[in-house]
């Protein structure tokens, strides 16, 4: 590893050389995680594909509406404990849902958390490393299996709104677009809406460039939204919609009526009052979106699946966000980078107002999805996911498989985690090559760290 493939650090851009391979000390220390993964795993001889219809499957395929925000910390939501912004839609949503407390994104940066949501993989096995500049080479594969193209092929309506950032030559001949990835129909922008989200000129509605629109990008993206639910979808048909909002990611741009809720006790602050203003424009935008599902009568058995792709960002012109007290911020691989809001609602199946503190990951929505749906993935689809459906009926969903994480660009240290047992290593200074800390130590965890410490030495 060189020195040079750790760019400068402190904004949200530094990540110029998004296509350039891992060196080989990276490689060396992902196959050491990733040996400690596969090793308890073969132990126990689990499999993560599921082989026979759960018990929470619905017997009328549920519709699916499945949220990202961007950027949004855990601590960002009136739901999670923030003390002044306004989220009162999702805070509804989330009294009548349930709610995780132990939720991660795939990934600390956008493109592998949004590869590790589509795919139901690490987003390395996805082949999906870093956050995609526009144009880079770099996108997920064609043939990758999507829980689009699998619910599409079931039968399901799909569609997309909002951010799509799995590519980096959007909209271009040479890479797959939102429809090779299964979806109907898209309306959306390769990664933020620009210049900001106020009037964005860069969405593009299947494959047409729409040129510069009127209005802010959240209520944008669910105009969209509402009209495919109202007017576009195939109404035989169970329908899922992938909703990818762009707030609260920088270039900022908030609504006055959004923001101004929030300048009177913040008046020497404007970037903190658009921020929290950002954050109440999302909500007010998945409020629309949630109160069209009433009107449409099916909220019933729509399964909602929420989350946030990674943790605050703290840029010098938005440091607003914040992790709820969890340690450091988007980039990093400590629980603020990658621990972010999830919240589940499913009236059909879950108990309104619960809560759970058990791990649950992005890569989790592929295989949990497909479950509701009754839909078997293919039986040689290498899942790191799991179904977390049990959750559901206040179950335990018996994770096997640790959840991981890899970053080459971390701030932090990549790490295997099984419930609350953590692993951590680091490739950066020479001095300090690895590191490996534990909460507890059972058989499974040595199993665990063992193939890490022989192969590096650990750090002092
Ligand atoms: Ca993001």
């Amino acid at each position: 590893m060189t020195k040079n493939l750790f760019p400068p650090r402190g904004d949200d851009f530094f990540w110029p050389r998004a296509t350039r391979p891992p060196g080989a000390r990276t490689w060396f220390a992902l196959l050491g995680l990733w040996v400690a993964l596969i090793l308890p795993r073969s132990l126990v001889g689990a499999g993560a594909n599921p082989s026979s219809r759960p018990p929470h499957a619905s017997s009328t395929r549920p519709n699916i509406l499945l949220v990202i925000a961007d950027d949004l910390g855990y601590g960002d939501l009136g739901c999670y404990g923030h003390p002044e912004i306004k989220t009162p839609h999702l805070d509804r949503f989330a009294r009548e849902g349930l709610r995780l407390t132990s939720y991660y994104s795939a990934a600390p940066v956008c493109s592998p958390a949004r590869a590790g949501l589509m795919t139901g993989r690490t987003p390395y096995r996805a082949g999906v490393y870093n956050q995609l500049s526009f144009m880079t080479s770099m996108h997920l594969q064609k043939d990758e299996v999507t829980v689009t193209k699998l619910l599409r092929q079931a039968g399901y309506a799909t569609a997309q709104v909002g951010k799509w950032h799995l590519n980096g030559r959007y909209n271009l001949p040479g890479q797959p677009q939102p429809n090779d990835q299964g979806f109907d129909h898209w309306f959306a922008v390769q990664n933020n809406a620009l210049p900001n989200h106020r009037n964005p000129y860069n969405f593009v509605r299947n494959g047409i460039p729409l040129g510069p629109l009127e209005g802010y990008s959240g209520p944008l993206v669910a105009n969209e939204a509402v009209d495919w639910l109202t007017t576009g979808r195939d109404k035989k048909k169970p329908f899922f919609l992938y909703v990818a909002f762009n707030e609260p990611h920088e270039p900022i741009a908030t609504d006055p009526k959004f923001a101004a809720q929030y300048q009177a006790k913040h008046p020497d602050d404007p970037s903190r009052a658009a921020y929290y203003g950002n954050v109440t424009q999302m909500d007010d935008s998945l409020g629309r979106i949630l109160q069209t599902l009433e009107a449409e009568g099916v909220a019933e058995n729509t399964l909602i699946w929420f989350t946030s792709d990674n943790g605050p960002a703290r840029t010098r012109w938005h440091a607003a966000g914040v992790t709820g007290g969890f340690r450091e911020y988007k980039g990093h691989l400590y629980e603020g980078g990658i621990r972010v809001p999830g919240i589940i609602r499913w009236p059909a199946r879950i108990k309104p107002g619960t809560t759970s503190g058990a791990p649950v990951c992005g890569i989790d929505a592929l295989p949990t999805l497909c479950a509701a749906a009754g839909i078997s993935p293919p039986a040689d689809l290498r899942l790191d996911g799991m179904d977390i459906g049990p959750l559901f009926s206040g179950g335990e969903p018996g994770r096997i498989q640790p959840l991981f994480w890899f970053f080459i660009y971390s701030r932090g240290l990549p790490r295997a985690a099984r419930g609350k047992m953590n692993a951590l290593a680091s490739h950066g200074s020479p001095d300090t090559h690895y590191a490996a800390t534990l909460a507890t130590s059972p058989l499974l965890t040595v199993a665990l760290l063992v193939p890490i410490c022989l192969k590096f030495p650990v750090a002092p």
